[in-house]
């Protein structure tokens, strides 16, 4: 069975929780309390020298970043196009996540609602953080002039990816009011078939069961 060292609040651990939700997968959720240090033990180091959360263990092998791992998760299934263009125009904007996307938003929301006197900690880092942000939903936003999905034209784990974060910008002091395009794609996210939200986890008995129960 495969095992998901996850935080919660998370937004990269919630990406791969929406996955093996959506694809009905079993797994044994191993919650990681990175306010507490957990993720610094010698025995999770172990496990993810970088000491992060998400972390996937599959048949006795150990998979960390969040992207990768839907990837891995994706393979065969409708959220992973066969096509080696569309496959690649996928990954283009998990990258996007990863590198233009998430340093800001998902950092405000992070250590602005999450980590106590985070705001004082970073102070210098807000505007940067808010700076990036808002350019990372004017890309989102002009990109969905054209399309109702990221890639290929459907929904893929691209959407996936750029939902975790961008659901709960506001959190972070993000306004989506400028962005009707980006709202009505978040909305168009979560009536795929088999969301769920932050807060699910599996439940244990259904898991030792290997099924996965629905909230
Ligand atoms: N690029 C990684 C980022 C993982 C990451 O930063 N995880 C956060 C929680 S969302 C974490 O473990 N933070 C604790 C720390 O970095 O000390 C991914 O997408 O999985």
């Amino acid at each position: 069975m495969l095992k998901l060292y996850s935080t919660q609040s998370s937004g990269n651990s919630y990406k791969v929780r929406l996955m093996l939700a959506k694809l009905g997968r079993p797994f044994e959720l191993a919650e990681v309390d990175i306010f507490a240090g957990e993720h610094r033990t010698p025995e999770f180091l172990a496990l993810n020298p970088e000491g992060r959360v998400p972390l996937l263990e599959a048949d006795g092998r150990l998979l960390a970043e969040s992207n990768a791992i839907l990837f891995y998760l994706a393979e065969g299934t409708r959220f992973l196009p066969d096509d080696a263009f569309e496959r690649a125009e996928t990954l283009r904007w998990m990258f996007f996540e990863q590198n233009s996307h998430e340093p800001g938003i998902a950092a405000a929301r992070f250590w602005l609602t999450q980590v106590r006197g985070g705001r004082d900690l970073r102070t210098h880092d807000v505007d940067r953080w808010m700076e990036e942000g808002y350019a990372a939903l004017a890309v989102m936003e002009r990109h969905l002039a054209h399309t109702d999905f990221f890639a290929a034209d459907r929904f893929t784990i691209a959407d996936l990816a750029l939902y975790a974060h961008t659901h709960v910008a506001e959190e972070g002091e993000f306004s989506l009011a400028a962005f009707p395009r980006v709202r009505g794609w978040l909305g168009r996210v979560a009536a795929d078939p088999g969301h769920v939200d932050m807060a699910w986890r599996p439940s244990v008995a259904a898991a030792e069961r290997g099924e996965l129960a629905q909230p």
